[in-house]
């Protein structure tokens, strides 16, 4: 379906949209894309990322979007190394919990957490990131019965496929085929509760599994509907949607299940490929209807590291299915 877009920041660029309403109104937490010069690669050293800013607005299509500033930087965060990837923030007990990726001086990614009285920040960050982290991307459900849940992982650059059973590997492992005998399930997602005090884990992070339509895990090579990357999760008449983005075959996929751990049984596309490689989102509802948060890198004329925020509405049919959105429709 060809959906009214809307450029959210056209003066600058933005990516990896994390969304949520607080206060009544909306919040969001980009990634920032700058030009840092450095050459495109699959380890992803051209998203070269060193602050966050926060914007908010109370009417998404076509109300003022409102610029908080930066609320956080990598000069600020004590054990920095570098590239500030994809960001989420939730709210307990007045507080607001910004939850970021980071290159450590190992050059190893770990989740940082950085608190803040306010949703517009600033967000001051903790000495230490969160014991036993890896990988990127964490998106943090408030499942609303005083329990948080971290999605997290990414593959290639995001560093996922350094581990197994949460422990680093001597050598990092991309299973592969798609077919029998080669057909190994793909790597998942990571799920874990979040601390009473949100600032660490309250459990071993658990495999977020997606079955297929004969209820086996998706295999390795099925390249077009595999994790790999930008989770999301959002609940719609009771269910939870898990959502991420499949990589390299550039789509954003989804998966329904019974509760925040999974099993979650693949549903279909929520948005065909974009502009640009990555393809990253956030799924939101807001004054009774849905919206689709996302970017892609027409803006940039196809500069890959200097995406552009967009957002439309998102539609479910009446048995709950995401009806699909095209990304950039002719
Ligand atoms: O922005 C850097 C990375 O690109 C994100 O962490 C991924 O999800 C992809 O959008």
């Amino acid at each position: 379906m060809k959906k009214e877009m809307r450029y959210l920041v056209p003066e600058d660029y933005m990516a990896d949209p994390a969304v949520h309403v607080f206060n009544g109104k909306v919040y969001i937490y980009p990634s920032h894309d700058r030009e840092s010069g450095i050459p495109e690669n699959d380890n992803g050293d051209h998203f070269n990322m060193k602050d966050y800013h926060v914007f908010s607005t109370d009417d998404v299509m076509h109300g003022e979007i409102k610029d908080h500033g930066v609320v956080l930087a990598t000069e600020d965060i004590p054990w920095a190394g570098r590239q500030l990837w994809d960001c989420d923030v939730a709210l307990k007990d007045g507080k607001y919990y910004m939850y970021f990726p980071l290159k450590d001086r190992n050059d190893i990614f770990r989740i940082g957490v950085a608190v803040s009285d306010s949703p517009e920040g600033p967000f001051i960050p903790q000495p230490d990131p969160i014991r036993g982290s890896y990988s990127i991307d964490p998106a943090v459900l408030d499942d609303g019965n005083g329990c948080y849940y971290m999605y997290f992982g990414g593959l290639w650059g995001g560093q996922l496929q350094r581990y197994r059973d949460n422990k680093a590997l001597e050598c990092a492992v991309l299973p592969e085929g798609a077919v029998p005998p080669d057909n190994e399930p793909c790597i998942p997602g990571r799920v874990a509760k979040l601390s009473d005090d949100m600032l660490q884990f309250a459990e071993e992070p658990k495999p977020v599994v997606i079955l297929d339509e004969n209820g086996k895990p998706l295999a390795a090579g099925d390249n077009e509907r595999r994790f790999f990357e930008a989770s999301w999760m959002h609940k719609y008449n009771g269910k939870y949607y898990f959502s991420y983005s499949t990589g390299d075959t550039h789509r954003l996929c989804y998966a329904i299940g019974d509760n925040p751990y999974g099993p979650f049984v693949y549903q279909g596309v929520i948005l065909t490929p974009v502009v640009g490689w990555t393809t990253h989102h956030a799924i939101t509802e807001y004054k009774g209807k849905w919206y689709l948060f996302h970017h892609d890198c027409v803006p940039s004329n196809g500069k890959t590291w200097l995406r552009s925020l967009k957002v439309c509405e998102l539609e479910y049919d009446s048995e709950g299915k995401i009806i699909t959105i095209e990304g950039n429709p002719e």
